[in-house]
């Protein structure tokens, strides 16, 4: 095992693994150095059960951008509702399957599983593509990240004004993204509604900004642009890289 990993180390790479594997699989765990608990991006494989992952940085590390009572509710309380909804609508699946379920109700099953994988997926991604500037959080792309936005939007300016014009007119609750297309193996930013909708398959994300009213409401109101110009303050570039490295080799 990679007992000289760092927990920061750990949780990238494993981000970076799912994130190159569509993020949908993957989700493994990595046994930290020192304590021997587990750092892992939310999937306890000895209970087949998804678990709330740790976040890298406290609550309060991302503030002014993101204040510590949004980061709480959103990471303790909104995150852990989509673990829960996730590892029932697997249960209520595996019953109906065994025979033990309603069969009438699978139709719904499949729909909760959908809606809070995505939750649990998107979440896990989005706390660790931003840091505090104390680690390394902000800035501007670089390396062959940037190399592919200037490719793909024409400029890093573009790139920017483009993510955060489609996520700021996602209609009601979702998610704005930039992902990984590998056919044309290009870039593109798309929005999602809800957790998963308005996504296709085979599309890696790389990086996500949460525009549900519980990201921003408790500081931002009805601002959901000031908050996304925020969201741009403290991106982890490195970590984005990372997942592009991944989704790309
Ligand atoms: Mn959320």
């Amino acid at each position: 095992m990679k007992q000289d990993m760092t927990r920061r180390e750990a949780l990238t790479t494993m981000t970076a693994t799912a994130a190159g594997l569509g993020a949908a699989a993957g989700l493994t765990s990595v046994a930290h150095a020192s304590t021997l608990s587990t750092i892992d991006l939310g999937y306890d494989s000895s209970k087949n059960e998804y678990t709330l992952p740790p976040l890298p940085y406290g609550y309060n590390e991302l503030k002014p951008h993101i204040d510590e009572m949004t980061m709480m509710i959103h990471h303790s309380k909104h995150h852990a509702g989509y673990v829960r909804g996730l590892n029932n609508a697997l249960k209520q699946l595996k019953a109906i399957r065994e025979g033990s379920g309603d069969a009438s109700t699978l139709q719904h099953w499949q729909r909760q599983l959908s809606f809070h994988a995505g939750g649990h997926i998107n979440h896990t991604l989005f706390w660790t593509g931003m840091a505090p500037a104390s680690q390394g959080g902000g800035g501007d792309p670089s390396g062959t990240l940037a190399d592919a936005i200037k490719h793909d939007f024409g400029s890093v300016d573009q790139f920017k004004s483009q993510f955060k014009a489609a996520s700021k007119s996602v209609e009601g609750s979702g998610w704005g993204w930039l992902v990984y297309e590998p056919i044309a193996q290009r870039l593109l930013i798309l929005q999602m509604q809800n957790q998963q909708q308005m996504m296709f398959a085979g599309a890696i994300p790389l990086l996500g900004v949460d525009v549900w009213e519980h990201a921003y409401y408790l500081n931002y109101q009805n601002r959901r642009a000031d908050y996304i110009d925020a969201f741009m303050n403290i991106i982890n570039w490195d970590e984005i890289q990372r997942r592009y490295n991944a989704a790309t080799s």
